[in-house]
């Protein structure tokens, strides 16, 4: 059995590049909502909606367990689907958590009530959705206390990646840095709550300056999901080969994501 990876778009393949970088013999299959992409614009309902569309559709190619790889459908959705709609047999996890453990030194799953932290200023970028639903800080509100969150919605970073057009995302990010550091000027360490940002992070680090720590979600996803997979092996059965699928045109995705990784990629339709 597979494990599934869902975004809504292409911003999930730099988790799923983490995840096969550290699981290489772990057989993927990635489904991008291309057809409805960006969700960072839209709301709770219709997120809520299409993400579990998504998730149906990778059961339906046997991934018992999804990655929702994508910071705004796990803040909008997930949580609410944990609650409401998932069967016993499935699991979703998000990209939320692991970060939030890194941050705050957290093993997995430790649910021990919420203590200080070293970190006390952390500076949050995300998608406007993602800012809305204040589903970093109610997260983190669970385990710390004292930290200081300053968010920032970075309108049109995803757009100007998904475009290739490095200069305006580097310029916007400069931009989406600097508002922040007026309401926070010196913050400890930095989250890049947007799938999409790591393909930025360079331009982020710049325009924070080396001081500050910038979370890398793939990798720290990557990590969780191995931890996971060794305390959960019934999730795994026997292999098959990985799938990219995309509810949009798959030519047009398969040219951009190979743009947006840098290697071949070929997506089928969903
Ligand atoms: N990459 C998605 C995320 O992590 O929130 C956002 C992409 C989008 O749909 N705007």
């Amino acid at each position: 059995m597979a494990v599934g990876v869902f975004d809504s778009g292409l911003g999930g393949l730099t988790v799923l590049a983490a995840i096969a970088a550290r699981l290489p013999d772990l057989p993927l299959v990635y489904l991008g909502d291309n057809a409805h992409t960006p969700y960072g614009v839209r709301d709770a309902e219709d997120i809520f909606g299409l993400t579990c569309a998504g998730v149906e559709r990778l059961w339906a190619e046997g991934c018992d367990l999804v990655i929702l790889a994508c910071n705004t459908a796990s803040a909008a959705a997930l949580k609410r689907m944990q609650e409401t709609w998932l069967p016993a047999d499935k699991r979703v996890l998000g990209v939320f958590v692991p970060m939030i453990e890194a941050l705050t030194e957290r093993g997995w799953g430790d649910n021990s009530p919420p203590r200080e932290v070293a970190v006390k200023h952390v500076a949050l970028f995300a998608t406007p959705a993602t800012v809305a639903s204040r589903a970093f800080q109610r997260e983190l509100a669970f385990r710390a206390i004292g930290v200081d969150v300053e968010a920032q919605p970075c309108g049109g970073v995803v757009d100007a990646i998904e475009m290739g057009d490095e200069i305006l995302a580097e310029a916007l990010v400069t931009s989406h840095v600097e508002a922040l550091k007026r309401r926070m000027p010196h913050p400890e360490a930095a989250i890049l709550g947007c799938t999409h940002y790591p393909l930025v992070q360079a331009a982020f680090q710049k325009a924070l300056g080396p001081g500050v720590k910038v979370y890398s979600q793939p990798d720290l996803v990557a990590e969780s999901l191995e931890d996971y997979l060794e305390r959960h092996p019934e999730m795994l059965g026997a292999g098959s080969r990985s799938r990219f699928l995309t509810t949009g045109d798959p030519e047009r995705v398969s040219g951009k994501a190979t743009q947006f990784l840098r290697h071949p990629i070929r997506f089928e339709s969903a």
